[in-house]
């Protein structure tokens, strides 16, 4: 037998011919890395490689990012605008203008018909954030429904509930610099090593030079849980319980910041009421974490001089999500850890420029963090729109979780999907294909035809991907980073911004607006509108706007490789060519007292729990290979190779007891549908749950359920229960070859 390498050649990197460097920002995840893009002598994009001299990154890329350069021409780019009489008839190819008239007609004679808001407009977190604006002008300027909304209700929506409601506004504090300066991390549902490959090279690279304790609160042993100090597997869905205890140990013992607590919070007697009740005995039976460990880390956490908290989709996706976010805020709080080096509550947020579309779509509200309640917002908005304010309505309308109940149940007719493939993304996909099968007419914008969503479309835009465009993404840490265009769009595909305008023009309000002709025009349009100049109103406490960008310029952002906003118009006139680490270092928040909110959280019991008849807990995720429904990296040769096939972790007890083999199909069957999947014996996963990663359709949605938080109608995708039955292995075999892409 052969071990190893036959023969040890030194490794070579080919030679890809690469001509030219082009400067763009990476288009997965919110990592946000600086990255270029090697074309050859044809203007090909053929490579890829970090740039040494950004911060985020420092050079280097992970495995989506180092093979990116193939997204351009992968297999199901959408190459030319089609168009149908009806769904799962065959397509007809046909010119823009013929696909933008069919939209707009289609658009209009359903408003004339149902009312304005009988038009739904679901838009992502993957555009540039040009696009964004340009779509809020138009969704909210010109077609003037209420119901429009992000995939971002599916990512993000719980950390923007929590810190408007802690803060008084979203933002995410705190930067990956604290890492160098913590003395305490707390994860919370956040595979980091996976899903933010750089961000946890940069926590690495802190611990290497001084160790601090790093705590991973997530029911899996993942790969970062087994990188940790402390990893505490807890019962899922009880982050809350946890934070709870947390809280009332540090009371209890008298370790929280008085001083901080006293000039810069509210809500404090409310808070130590509740926290009373969570006593570590009682949050044990509920969280499933010893007492001992909860008072343990209670006082790691509070004793240290700096300690933070990070948290992604084990917190959001939650039916407690936003309950669980403003707990965590509560936590850094009551411990004084706040726009301090190190001290921070940190969304780690989840694509490319989800932060984007938060800042500027005008999804749930108005540009720049403006809101629809505030009469000042919508006449501001306006006056730069050139629209009557009257257009805008005084509340936003339906998130996109409650916009497909809305079509199942008849009230919007039309829908619109730029950038986002609910087919495989949503929870209860049975449900969500017999919804998309009741609309009068969708219409579908995405770079690559054979997203499962375009089969539900009556009209498919082909929009130009990632570096065929300009624009600017904003990362995790507030960083907006550009996109320089790297080559023009594929085969008749359209960047985004420009199908926008064009819409736009074909209704009587739209040809009155000004559309800017170029991204960078746009991002100027943007800029007047981020800050207060006189015009503008000030932030809610009196003092600047927050999410000030009015010193930037496009040549400003690449030189810098992206800089974190606020950067205002005066720091730019100082010569300071970086941006702002953190928010709130002043201890002013973003409510008219300038204090934040310590909030009152009980947590109420109200999953999907494992019983008799469904004895799992069905837990769903990601691997580092893929991006979400695998409409780019489905493609790409080591992506694929590395990860091809759906698969489902299960504790080898419970497949011993359940008579399942290592490497056997089994049929999951939820009170929704069923799924056949692989089944690999692991550790990972407790006893009682299972595990599949979300990226493979008709898998872990058919079978989820979504039970939405209150707050921010986000779902709970990570809880619902499942059981296991025996499948015919041939067939199962045979299903799943059929399904593999390469
Ligand atoms: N490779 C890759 N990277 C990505 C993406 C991708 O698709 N692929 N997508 C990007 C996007 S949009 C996002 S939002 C992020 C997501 O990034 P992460 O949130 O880090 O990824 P997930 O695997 O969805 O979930 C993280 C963990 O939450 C845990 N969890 C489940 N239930 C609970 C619970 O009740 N409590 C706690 N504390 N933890 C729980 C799961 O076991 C899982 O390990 O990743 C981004 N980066
Ligand atoms: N069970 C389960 N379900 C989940 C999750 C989970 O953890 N578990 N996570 C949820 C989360 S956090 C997220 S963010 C969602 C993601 O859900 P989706 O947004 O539905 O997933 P994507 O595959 O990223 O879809 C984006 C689409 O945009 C297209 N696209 C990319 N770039 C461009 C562009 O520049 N222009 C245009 N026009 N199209 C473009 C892509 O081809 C793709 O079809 O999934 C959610 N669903
Ligand atoms: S860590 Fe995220 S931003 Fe960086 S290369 Fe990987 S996918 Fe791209
Ligand atoms: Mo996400």
């Amino acid at each position: 037998m052969l071990f190893g390498r036959r023969k040890k050649n030194p490794i070579k990197l080919a030679d890809k011919g690469v001509m030219e460097w082009k400067y763009a920002t990476c288009s997965y995840c919110s990592v946000g890395c600086s990255i270029e893009i090697g074309l050859n002598s044809e203007g090909r994009a053929v490579t890829t490689r970090g740039v040494g001299g950004a911060d985020v990154n420092r050079g280097k890329l992970c495995i989506k990012g180092l093979s990116e350069a193939q997204i351009f021409e992968a297999s199901g780019r959408g190459s030319e605008p089609l168009i149908r009489g009806k769904i799962f008839e065959p397509w007809q190819s046909c010119a823009w203008d013929e696909a933008l008239d069919k939209t707009a007609d289609e658009f209009k004679r359903i408003q004339e018909k149902y009312g304005r808001d009988a038009v739904a407009v679901v838009s992502t977190g993957q555009i540039m954030t040009e696009e964004f604006y340009t779509l809020g002008k138009l969704v909210r300027g010109v077609i003037g429904t209420n119901n429009y909304d992000g995939n971002t209700t599916l990512c993000m929506a719980s950390a923007v509930s929590g810190y408007k409601r802690s803060f008084g506004s979203d933002g995410p504090p705190g930067c990956y610099d604290d890492f160098e300066h913590t003395e305490c991390l707390l994860a919370f549902g956040s595979n980091l090593p996976e899903q933010h490959p750089i961000i946890y090279w940069r926590l690495k690279e802190a611990l290497d030079k001084r160790k601090f304790p790093v705590i991973v609160v997530d029911p899996r042993v993942t790969m970062f849980a087994q990188f940790a100090d402390i990893h505490l597997a807890i019962t899922p869905g009880t982050d809350l319980v946890l934070l709870n205890a947390l809280a009332h140990v540090i009371l209890d013992e008298g370790l929280q910041d008085v001083e901080y607590l006293e000039q810069h919070c509210n809500g404090f007697a409310q808070m130590r009421e509740l926290v009373q009740l969570y006593n570590p005995v009682y949050a044990a039976k509920i969280c499933g974490i010893d007492e001992d460990t909860i008072r343990n880390v209670a006082r790691l956490y509070a004793k240290a001089d700096s300690a933070m908290s990070i948290w992604t989709m084990g917190i959001n996706q939650s039916t407690h999500g936003s309950d669980g976010v403003c707990a965590i805020n509560n936590l850094n709080l009551i411990t004084g850890n706040m726009g301090k080096p190190g001290g921070t509550s940190l969304s780690i947020t989840g694509q490319c420029n989800a932060m984007g579309t938060r800042e500027w779509s005008s999804c749930s509200g108005l540009p720049g963090y403006r809101q629809l309640e505030n009469e000042n917002h919508r006449k501001e908005v306006a006056a730069v729109w050139g629209v009557d304010p009257a257009l805008f309505p005084s509340e936003r309308g339906l998130a996109q979780t409650d916009i497909f109940p809305a079509i199942e149940a008849g009230e919007i007719k039309a829908l619109w999907l730029v950038a986002t493939n609910p087919m495989t993304s949503m929870a209860n996909s049975p449900r969500i294909r017999k919804t998309l099968e009741k609309l009068e007419f969708c219409v579908v914008q995405d770079s690559y035809q054979d997203a499962e969503s375009v089969q539900y479309a009556h009209v498919f835009l082909p929009g130009a991907v990632w570096a065929e465009k300009e624009g600017c993404f904003t990362n995790t840490e507030r960083r907006v980073n550009i996109t320089r265009a790297s080559q023009p769009p594929f085969a008749q595909s359209k960047p985004d911004g420009w199908i926008f305008t064009q819409l736009a023009r074909r209704w009587q309000r739209g040809r009155a607006m000004q559309w800017a002709e170029t991204p960078e025009q746009t991002f100027e349009e943007m800029k007047r509108l981020s800050c207060a100049d006189g015009v503008n109103s000030p932030g809610a406490n009196g003092s600047p706007r927050m999410l000030d960008i009015s010193g930037m310029t496009y040549d400003k952002i690449e030189r810098a490789r992206g800089l974190q906003w606020p950067f205002r118009e005066s720091d730019a006139q100082q010569g300071k060519v970086v941006g702002t680490a953190r928010l709130y270092s002043d201890g002013e928040f973003q409510f008219p007292d300038g204090k934040a909110r310590l909030l009152a959280l009980p947590y109420i019991e109200n999953n999907e729990l494992p019983c008799g008849d469904f004895p799992f807990w069905l837990n769903s995720g990601r691997v580092v290979e893929h991006f979400h429904t695998r409409t780019k990296t489905g493609k790409i040769g080591n992506c694929n190779k590395f990860s091809p096939t759906a698969y489902m972790e299960i504790n080898p007890d419970a497949a011993a007891e359940q008579g399942v083999e290592h490497m056997q199909y089994v049929r999951l069957v939820s009170r929704r549908g069923d799924a056949i999947v692989l089944a690999q014996l692991t550790q990972r996963v407790p006893y009682n749950m299972v595990f599949i990663p979300f990226h493979f359709h008709e898998c872990v949605n058919r079978l989820s359920l979504g039970l939405l938080d209150p707050h921010s109608r986000q779902p709970a995708f990570k809880q619902s229960a499942v059981r296991i039955e025996a499948c015919d292995q041939a067939e199962a075999a045979r299903t799943n070859a059929a399904m593999r892409t390469f």
